[in-house]
């Protein structure tokens, strides 16, 4: 009679799908919440904007907005209308968001308009659709009461422009960290800088787990610089750039949105973590699947994940040595962790 009522409950486990055993057993341990975790050392920036929010009992979206809009606004970073140009010499801002009920706004090719993640939640909020694209999203804007404004590139943005104009060599290579620091220094995010002033990245993502235990996610870039116009990267294509499922959990990424788009690169992690993998195992094994499509090209250019779930645990992992991200949980102060990377 034991026997049978051992093996009928070995075999009830054993239907059940896989995600319900592993909440099951997530629910014994103890949830590290509330957090944010962004990409790159300038997270800080992004962080130290959705903390508040999060101390607070705030809402995960809020945070991440308010993590986006801060980042936007600076000027010396790598997003926003300050940042680097397409070969035109024109600033266009991609950026996305998702919440912890499947709702997700994104908007792309946008020009003139100063925080595009409030735009894309505009749009989340008030319009049956999730993405807008080129004038069509600036009209939205416009007709939303955003201001339009024309910018001005960054120094640096400016400075690295004019660079690639005298080659105007259209071969763009994306994220291959230098390991020292910029020799001028650039405040607080130097290392970020290519000599002659360029950024190594344009894309910042933040992922957020909040006292109620619901995530959110977002993404806003500039994209590749000196892109071809209209060109579209990774970031505001909910499922490559950013994806939250709040069952699960949430990830985002930073490098050539080409080839994160072929492997759908954020939800494939989500899937993963869905069917058991850490944080860390899911962005490892997506990078995986991007350099297993062909390992000679993808000495060439740099992609990095990251990654949570509903437990609050957290997961890296890029192609290239460099790619570092920042972490903010119970205490508030953000901590920066290099990323463990497949190439050496
Ligand atoms: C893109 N993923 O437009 C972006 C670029 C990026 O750091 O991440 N740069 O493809």
């Amino acid at each position: 009679m034991k026997s049978n009522r051992r093996s009928f409950l070995r075999f009830s486990a054993l239907a059940l799908p896989l995600t319900r055993i592993n909440q099951v057993f997530a629910k014994s341990k103890a949830v590290n919440k509330p957090l944010v975790v962004s990409t790159w050392n300038s997270g800080q920036i992004s962080n130290a904007a959705a903390w508040p929010v999060l101390e607070k009992g705030g809402k995960a979206l809020d945070a991440v907005e308010q993590a986006a809009i801060a980042i936007e606004n600076d000027i010396n970073c790598c997003v926003g209308l300050g940042g680097n140009p397409d070969r035109d010499g024109h600033v266009t801002l991609d950026a996305c968001l998702m919440d912890d009920k499947f709702n997700c706004g994104s908007v792309a090719f946008v020009e003139k308009v100063k925080h595009p993640i409030s735009l894309a939640r505009k749009l989340m909020e008030t319009t049956p659709h999730v993405f807008l694209a080129g004038e069509g999203a600036q009209q939205f804007a416009i007709a939303s009461g955003f201001k339009l404004e024309s910018g001005k590139l960054s120094p640096d943005a400016e400075k690295a422009y004019k660079e690639w104009l005298k080659k105007a060599d259209y071969k763009p290579v994306i994220n291959i960290e230098r390991q020292q620091a910029h020799p001028k220094g650039h405040g607080p995010f130097a290392p970020e800088r290519f000599e002659d002033g360029s950024f190594n990245h344009d894309t910042m993502g933040t992922i957020a787990l909040d006292a109620s235990g619901n995530l959110s996610g977002m993404c806003t870039t500039s994209g590749m610089g000196f892109k071809m116009r209209g060109r579209i990267g990774d970031s505001p294509i909910i499922g490559s750039g950013l994806y939250v499922d709040n069952e699960v959990g949430a990830a985002t990424g930073s490098g050539q949105g080409e080839e994160v788009i072929r492997i759908c690169g954020t939800h494939t992690i989500v899937e993963l973590m869905r069917n058991g993998a850490t944080p860390a195992e899911a962005c490892k094994k997506a990078i995986e699947r991007i350099i297993k499509i062909n390992p000679e090209k993808a000495k060439t250019f740099q992609v990095g994940f990251i990654a949570i779930n509903k437990q609050g645990e957290i997961g890296a992992y890029s192609i290239q040595k460099g790619f570092n991200y920042t972490v903010t949980e119970q205490g508030g102060k953000g901590k920066v962790i290099n990323s463990e990377s497949y190439f050496s």
